[in-house]
């Protein structure tokens, strides 16, 4: 009995490590899942790491500063990493080259990482005149990856998709709740409001939801087709 209750309750843990430019929105990101709250943030010096439960899985979640001069130190991080998570400025455009060649291309480069999970996330959609996640994937060559990869549009203030992004990162490494959320439906779009907003934010997640539960089904076929997630 003792063993079939730590096989049914145990909960998987996982590393993952937040990569990006700074302001980026990684502290940011990484409050609003762990709080549920909106936090004032200030350049991070070091790092943050915080455990966050979520399904059957414990995140231990690293959010390293990523100021240009400590870029370098981000590979001491990299050893026992189960998922990488870049986050992106999606309304940075001057700095995707910096960003591929910073942060991206070394981790992509390292035997450490060679395992891990890659999820992207196209931070800041809530402005106006963002990169979609096309877009940005095909400025960084992310169709090239041998990793296992994802990109998500994410609202890190307002909290849009943020779980859904959750939800594929568990899935990914091997949690069947996170496989059962992403395969139920969820309720279909609301009625437009006059403004229509609230109304295409729902549908936006809903189809990122759709798609999602789409793809992990898929999951240990681990082969789709598209460009915004990997081979
Ligand atoms: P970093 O940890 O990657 O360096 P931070 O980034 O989390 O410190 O965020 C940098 C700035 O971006 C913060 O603004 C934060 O509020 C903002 N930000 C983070 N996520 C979002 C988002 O989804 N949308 C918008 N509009 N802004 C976001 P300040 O003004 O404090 O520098
Ligand atoms: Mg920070």
């Amino acid at each position: 009995m003792g063993h079939l209750w730590t096989r049914l309750f145990r909960h998987r843990d996982v590393r993952i490590l937040l990569l990006g430019l700074d302001c980026a929105g990684k502290t940011t990101i990484l409050y609003k899942l762990k709080l549920d709250e909106l936090v004032t943030t200030i350049p991070t010096i070091g790092f943050n790491v915080e455990t966050i439960q979520y399904r059957d899985i414990n995140f231990t979640a690293w959010d390293i500063g990523s100021r240009d001069k400590i870029r370098p130190l981000f590979r001491h991080y990299y050893k026992g990493t189960d998922a990488v998570v870049f986050v992106i400025d999606s309304h940075d455009r001057e700095r995707l080259d910096e960003l591929n060649y910073d942060v991206i291309k070394p981790a992509v480069a390292a035997d450490e990482l060679s395992n891990a999970v890659f999820l992207f996330l196209a931070n800041k959609i809530d402005l106006e005149n963002t990169m979609t996640v096309d877009e940005i994937s095909d400025k960084l060559g992310l169709k090239n990856l041998r990793h296992p990869w994802n990109i998500m549009p994410v609202s890190a203030v307002k909290g849009d998709g943020l779980y859904t992004a959750l939800d594929w990162l568990a899935c990914k490494l091997g949690s069947a709740q996170a496989r059962k959320a992403l395969a139920t439906p969820m309720p279909p779009p609301e009625v437009a409001t006059p403004e229509g907003t609230e109304t295409l934010e729902h549908g936006m997640d809903y189809c990122s939801r759709a798609y999602s539960a789409i793809k992990c089904l898929f999951l240990r076929t681990n082969h789709t087709e598209g460009g915004r997630e990997s081979p």
